[in-house]
């Protein structure tokens, strides 16, 4: 243990309405724990309310994990094993919360029946990035010039890029490519993926809303990352380039550098 290196994380976030979109409904977080990224759906301004659900939600874990609630190694700071929660089944309990506070929003207003978010979320304890992902949001790391997707977009596209049944060209010209297997909807069930990192010194981790990853391929955002070392030049860069692009969905980055502490 005296060996490894200790890391810092510094995130910084851009997000936009897009050249088309009246309404904003992403949401990003930019905190000390957690970062995310939150793409809400529902009509009028609904979507925008179910991801700033799922942004409080994360928000408070940011804050739990700050104020000590979570020990080192996955048991609690209190010696109360009973209670003991990992900040790998916390970030992944983010998911049943912010499906919960949908639910009880509808329950009072009829009108928000069907909204929903998904989301996508790290959270870093000074060694460890335990990750949550639902919906088609993305969480990339580029380590070395190379460029990795680290979740699996939960699109009806994607399961048939799986199955085989349809091509990389055919995917992109998909007439339904924007149809959500997994999200976290009122009334539906809502399952995360949970994924772990082990962060490097040089490492970045993007997070995104689809409407970045609908503009700009995988190449281009590796190619923007090695360009620019600033973080906030790489995500203004990154929207720009989505904006030139057309632009026809809310976009949002978050953009977290792993660097060595001195
Ligand atoms: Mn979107």
């Amino acid at each position: 243990m005296a060996n490894a290196p200790e890391l810092r994380l510094t995130a910084v976030s851009r997000t936009h309405a897009g050249c088309l979109r009246a309404y904003n409904q992403d949401a990003v977080h930019v905190g000390e724990h957690v970062i995310a990224v939150a793409d809400g759906m529902g009509g009028h301004a609904h979507g925008e309310v179910a991801s700033s659900v799922a942004v409080t939600v994360l928000a408070e874990l940011d804050a739990a994990v700050a104020a000590g609630e979570f020990g080192e190694n996955g048991e609690n700071a209190e010696v109360d094993k009973s209670v003991a929660l990992d900040k790998s089944a916390a970030i992944g309990a983010v998911v049943g919360e912010v499906l919960r506070r949908l639910n009880e929003l509808a329950a009072r207003d009829s009108g928000m029946t069907g909204m929903g978010t998904t989301i996508t979320a790290l959270l870093w304890d000074g060694a460890v990035l335990n990750g949550v992902h639902i919906g088609d949001s993305r969480a990339y790391r580029w380590r070395a010039g190379h460029i990795e997707q680290l979740t699996q977009d939960h699109t009806l596209v994607q399961s048939l890029l799986d199955s085989g049944r349809v091509t990389e060209e055919e995917a992109a010209v998909h007439p339904r490519r924007n149809l959500l297997v997994r999200a976290i909807q009122t009334g539906g069930p809502a399952e995360g993926d949970l994924f772990v990192q082990r962060p490097e010194p040089g490492d970045r981790y993007l997070l995104c809303s689809d409407g970045l990853t609908a503009v700009l391929t995988d190449e281009t955002i590796a190619g923007v990352l090695a360009e620019l070392a600033d973080p906030g030049q790489a995500v203004d860069r990154l929207v720009d380039l989505t904006l030139r692009g057309g632009a026809p969905d809310n976009v949002s980055v978050v953009l977290a550098d792993v660097a060595e502490t001195r």
